[in-house]
C-alpha cells in the first residue's frame, strides 16, 4: 500500500507541469498560494516559540517569505493588531537570521532602523500597516502565519 500511495505521489509530482492532472490542496482554514498552504491566526495570540509549536504541530512551520508576490499575500492582511509573527529569528546566533522550516534566508525586507536587536529581540514580525519586518520580542503575543506545504492530490477523472 506504501509502494503504491509513492507510486501515485512520483506519478503525480511526474504529471503536474504537462497535464495539470494534480492539483495542490489545502486542509480547510488554509489558503492556497503557489505550491503552499497558509493559515492567519489573529484571535489565539500566542508569543513566538508557542506559534511556531502550534504550526508545527499542524506539520507547518511559521510562514518564511521568499518574495515581494508572497509578501503581497491577501493573507497578511490581517484587521487587527500591530504585526505578525513570522519564521525568522536570529536566536542561535546573533544577527544570523535563520528561517523556522529550514528554507536560505535570502529575500529580506527590514523596517527602517531594523534589525536593531533591541533589548535582545531574536524574533521577526511582520508589520501590517506596511509589510515591513521588524526584529521583534519573542515574548509579546502576536496573531501569526502558519505556512505548509500543499498537498498533491492525484486525481484520475
Ligand atoms: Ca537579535
Ligand atoms: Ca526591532
Amino acid at each position: 500500500k506504501t509502494v503504491f500511495f509513492l507510486f501515485q505521489q512520483t506519478l503525480c509530482l511526474s504529471v503536474t507541469w504537462l497535464t495539470a492532472g494534480c492539483k495542490y490542496h489545502c486542509d480547510p482554514g488554509y489558503l492556497l498560494y503557489g505550491n503552499y498552504c497558509y493559515h492567519l491566526e489573529t484571535e489565539d495570540v500566542k508569543n513566538w516559540q508557542d506559534a511556531e509549536d502550534h504550526c508545527s504541530r499542524q506539520q507547518g512551520h511559521l510562514a518564511s517569505i521568499h518574495s515581494q508576490e508572497e509578501k503581497n499575500l491577501k493573507i497578511y492582511q490581517s484587521p487587527t493588531g500591530i504585526s505578525l509573527w513570522m519564521g525568522g529569528h536570529d536566536s542561535v546566533t546573533e544577527g544570523g537570521w535563520e528561517w523556522t522550516d529550514g528554507s536560505p534566508f535570502r529575500y529580506i525586507r527590514w523596517n527602517a532602523g531594523n534589525p536593531d536587536d533591541y533589548y535582545g529581540e531574536d524574533c521577526l514580525s511582520i508589520l501590517i500597516n506596511n509589510g515591513y519586518w521588524n526584529d521583534d520580542n519573542c515574548q509579546y503575543n502576536r496573531g501569526y502565519i502558519c505556512k505548509r506545504r500543499g498537498e498533491k492530490r492525484h486525481f484520475s477523472g
